[in-house]
Protein backbone atom coordinates (compact mmCIF):
# COMPACT_ATOMS: atom_id res chain seq x y z
CA UNK A 1 0.00 0.00 0.00
CA UNK A 2 2.81 2.41 0.87
CA UNK A 3 4.69 1.53 -2.44
CA UNK A 4 1.34 2.24 -4.23
CA UNK A 5 0.90 5.60 -3.49
CA UNK A 6 4.97 6.17 -3.59
CA UNK A 7 4.61 5.11 -6.97
CA UNK A 8 1.32 7.38 -7.89
CA UNK A 9 2.75 10.75 -6.34
CA UNK A 10 6.02 9.51 -8.46
CA UNK A 11 3.68 9.52 -11.29
CA UNK A 12 1.95 13.05 -10.10
CA UNK A 13 5.34 14.51 -10.26
CA UNK A 14 6.62 13.27 -13.62
CA UNK A 15 3.51 13.99 -15.35
CA UNK A 16 3.71 17.54 -13.64
CA UNK A 17 7.27 17.92 -14.87
CA UNK A 18 6.58 17.85 -18.09
CA UNK A 19 3.73 20.12 -18.61
CA UNK A 20 5.53 22.86 -16.50
CA UNK A 21 7.05 25.67 -18.49
CA UNK A 22 10.51 26.17 -18.18
CA UNK A 23 11.36 28.54 -16.18
CA UNK A 24 14.57 28.85 -16.97
CA UNK A 25 17.73 29.46 -19.61
CA UNK A 26 21.07 29.02 -20.41
CA UNK A 27 22.88 31.09 -22.56
CA UNK A 28 26.57 30.47 -23.25
CA UNK A 29 28.97 33.27 -24.27
CA UNK A 30 32.19 33.59 -26.39
CA UNK A 31 35.42 34.19 -27.07
CA UNK A 32 34.05 35.17 -30.50
CA UNK A 33 31.83 37.95 -28.44
CA UNK A 34 28.46 36.30 -29.37
CA UNK A 35 25.78 34.61 -26.68
CA UNK A 36 24.33 31.11 -28.87
CA UNK A 37 20.89 32.70 -28.92
CA UNK A 38 19.03 35.53 -30.38
CA UNK A 39 16.01 35.13 -28.77
CA UNK A 40 14.73 34.35 -24.97
CA UNK A 41 11.18 33.31 -24.75
CA UNK A 42 9.44 33.24 -21.22
CA UNK A 43 5.98 31.56 -20.66
CA UNK A 44 3.74 33.91 -18.78
CA UNK A 45 2.69 30.83 -16.26
CA UNK A 46 6.37 31.46 -15.37
CA UNK A 47 6.32 33.40 -11.41
CA UNK A 48 10.16 33.96 -11.93
CA UNK A 49 12.59 33.41 -14.48
CA UNK A 50 16.13 32.61 -14.39
CA UNK A 51 18.93 33.74 -17.00
CA UNK A 52 22.01 31.27 -17.08
CA UNK A 53 25.07 32.29 -18.38
CA UNK A 54 27.98 30.35 -18.62
CA UNK A 55 31.17 31.35 -20.71
CA UNK A 56 32.60 28.58 -23.18
CA UNK A 57 35.72 30.68 -24.44
CA UNK A 58 39.45 30.69 -22.72
CA UNK A 59 39.75 34.23 -22.47
CA UNK A 60 39.67 36.52 -18.96
CA UNK A 61 36.68 38.71 -18.34
CA UNK A 62 38.82 41.32 -18.47
CA UNK A 63 39.74 41.04 -21.81
CA UNK A 64 36.47 39.46 -23.27
CA UNK A 65 33.99 39.42 -20.10
CA UNK A 66 30.24 39.04 -21.10
CA UNK A 67 27.15 39.28 -18.76
CA UNK A 68 23.61 39.55 -19.59
CA UNK A 69 21.27 42.82 -19.11
CA UNK A 70 17.82 42.76 -19.97
CA UNK A 71 15.50 45.54 -20.47
CA UNK A 72 13.18 47.43 -22.72
CA UNK A 73 14.36 47.02 -26.02
CA UNK A 74 14.54 51.23 -25.94
CA UNK A 75 16.21 51.24 -23.02
CA UNK A 76 19.47 48.64 -23.82
CA UNK A 77 21.46 51.16 -25.72
CA UNK A 78 21.43 54.15 -23.42
CA UNK A 79 22.06 51.59 -20.34
CA UNK A 80 25.35 50.24 -22.25
CA UNK A 81 26.40 53.67 -22.33
CA UNK A 82 25.74 55.24 -19.05
CA UNK A 83 27.50 51.96 -17.61
CA UNK A 84 31.00 52.39 -19.72
CA UNK A 85 32.59 54.53 -17.03
CA UNK A 86 31.37 52.32 -14.36
CA UNK A 87 34.09 49.92 -15.00
CA UNK A 88 34.37 45.80 -14.48
CA UNK A 89 33.54 45.60 -11.21
CA UNK A 90 30.47 47.25 -11.01
CA UNK A 91 29.70 45.20 -13.89
CA UNK A 92 29.82 48.20 -16.56
CA UNK A 93 26.26 49.49 -15.45
CA UNK A 94 25.61 52.57 -14.04
CA UNK A 95 24.58 52.12 -9.73
CA UNK A 96 21.00 51.81 -9.32
CA UNK A 97 20.45 52.05 -12.82
CA UNK A 98 16.28 51.77 -12.74
CA UNK A 99 15.81 50.60 -16.42
CA UNK A 100 17.82 47.44 -15.81
CA UNK A 101 15.43 44.59 -14.87
CA UNK A 102 17.93 41.86 -13.93
CA UNK A 103 21.37 41.04 -14.70
CA UNK A 104 24.22 38.85 -14.29
CA UNK A 105 27.64 39.90 -12.96
CA UNK A 106 30.52 39.60 -16.25
CA UNK A 107 32.01 36.28 -16.24
CA UNK A 108 35.07 35.17 -17.71
CA UNK A 109 36.56 31.87 -19.41
CA UNK A 110 34.61 28.63 -17.51
CA UNK A 111 33.04 31.21 -15.48
CA UNK A 112 28.69 31.40 -14.19
CA UNK A 113 26.66 33.51 -12.85
CA UNK A 114 23.00 33.70 -12.76
CA UNK A 115 19.92 35.79 -12.02
CA UNK A 116 16.31 35.58 -11.37
CA UNK A 117 13.89 37.68 -11.59
CA UNK A 118 10.20 38.67 -10.80
CA UNK A 119 8.15 37.57 -14.57
CA UNK A 120 5.67 40.28 -13.11
CA UNK A 121 7.85 42.99 -14.08
CA UNK A 122 7.45 42.29 -17.85
CA UNK A 123 4.38 44.28 -19.52
CA UNK A 124 3.08 42.21 -22.36
CA UNK A 125 2.93 44.34 -25.72
CA UNK A 126 6.35 46.15 -24.50
CA UNK A 127 9.62 45.05 -26.27
CA UNK A 128 12.30 43.99 -24.38
CA UNK A 129 16.00 42.52 -24.92
CA UNK A 130 18.95 41.35 -23.62
CA UNK A 131 23.07 42.19 -24.22
CA UNK A 132 26.22 42.44 -22.75
CA UNK A 133 27.26 45.81 -21.56
CA UNK A 134 30.80 45.19 -21.49
CA UNK A 135 32.34 47.85 -23.49
CA UNK A 136 31.59 47.31 -27.49
CA UNK A 137 29.47 44.03 -26.68
CA UNK A 138 26.15 45.58 -27.24
CA UNK A 139 27.07 46.04 -31.12
CA UNK A 140 26.99 41.71 -30.84
CA UNK A 141 25.98 40.78 -28.53
CA UNK A 142 22.17 41.31 -28.13
CA UNK A 143 18.70 39.22 -28.79
CA UNK A 144 15.07 39.92 -28.05
CA UNK A 145 12.85 38.87 -24.81
CA UNK A 146 9.47 37.78 -25.86
CA UNK A 147 7.17 36.93 -22.99
CA UNK A 148 4.35 34.41 -24.63
CU1 LIG B 1 30.33 40.56 -23.83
Amino acid sequence: MFAKAVAVSLLTLASASVFAAECKVTIDSTDQMSFNTKDIVIDKSCKDFTVELTHSGNLPKNVMGHNVVISKAADMQPIATDGLSAGIEKNYLKEGDARIIAHTKIIGAGEKDSVTFDVSKLVAGTEYGFFCSFPGHISMMKGTVTLK
